[in-house]
């Protein structure tokens, strides 16, 4: 059995896309991040960067038990464990790795930062429209390279992958992100094949109800989000303690 430590955000959608591509049996250990429960002691031993997914495997390798945080790190474990969605000959797996790292290092913190300034910076005073501007030019620069490889392969890497299904959720929000899905063709045939799938919808259903896109915040869960800093760090924990 697998415990997944979970909220409903694009980096947690990504381990359910694989967990139930692999149909794998998992236990969801749901995380409310505004009430700050990614700072309990409990949670942070399995995860040091107090961010969610993270999953303990009951069953690792030697049956012994593993711990493993970062998105791209658990996709890469569950694809070994599997045997799936990863292929072992190098020259294939390094293609679907390149694109793996792609999305971990540039597609999702960049659309994550288009997503806090959509969604959470009007929260805060001041004109945040340069930073806006900023990563929207870049998440569009990113889809158009997602585009252009998609022209040339019916998938980022080859066969179905890991990569697809780590880049997939952070595409879903072109929308809210102001962009148009039609200008970037390849791009739109490869998201409307994957939306299809029956294992990827259950992925991004799983803990529906409690997605909120940013909206219902209080001034203490913003707080929590983004008035992180190595002190406020401390003080939560600090409180998680007690
Ligand atoms: N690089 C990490 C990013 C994970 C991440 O940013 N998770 C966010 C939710 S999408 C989180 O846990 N936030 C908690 C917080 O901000 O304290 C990964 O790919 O796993």
């Amino acid at each position: 059995m697998i415990d997944l430590y979970y909220a409903p955000t694009p980096n947690g959608w990504k381990i359910t896309i694989m967990l139930e591509e692999c149909s794998a049996q998992y236990k969801v250990i749901p995380l409310n991040l505004g009430k700050g429960d990614q700072f309990s002691p409990e949670f942070l031993k399995i995860s040091p960067n107090n961010r969610m997914p993270a999953i303990v495997d009951h069953n690792g390798p030697h049956d012994e038990e593993i711990n493993v945080f970062e998105s791209g790190a658990i996709l890469v474990y569950l694809a070994e464990k599997f045997g799936k969605f990863l292929p072992k000959e190098p020259k294939e797996k390094f293609k679907v790795l390149e694109w793996l790292f792609w999305q971990v290092g540039g597609l999702g913190p960049m659309a994550g930062q288009v997503s806090h300034f959509v969604n959470y910076a009007p929260n805060f005073p001041g004109d945040h429209s340069y930073s806006e501007k900023r990563y929207k030019n870049e998440y569009d620069r990113l889809l158009h390279v997602m585009d252009s490889i998609l022209e040339t392969r019916d998938y980022l890497a080859g066969d179905y992958s890991i990569a697809d299904m780590a880049s997939f959720p952070w595409v879903t929000a072109y929308k809210r992100y102001e962009v148009d899905l039609k200008k970037f063709k390849n791009l739109r045939k490869w998201f409307d094949k994957l939306k299809n799938r029956p294992a990827l919808r259950r992925g991004m259903d799983v803990g529906k109800e409690a997605r909120n896109f940013g909206q219902n915040q209080t001034k203490e869960s913003l707080k929590i989000m983004f008035g992180q800093n190595s002190q406020s760090i401390k003080e939560q924990i600090e409180k998680k303690n007690k």
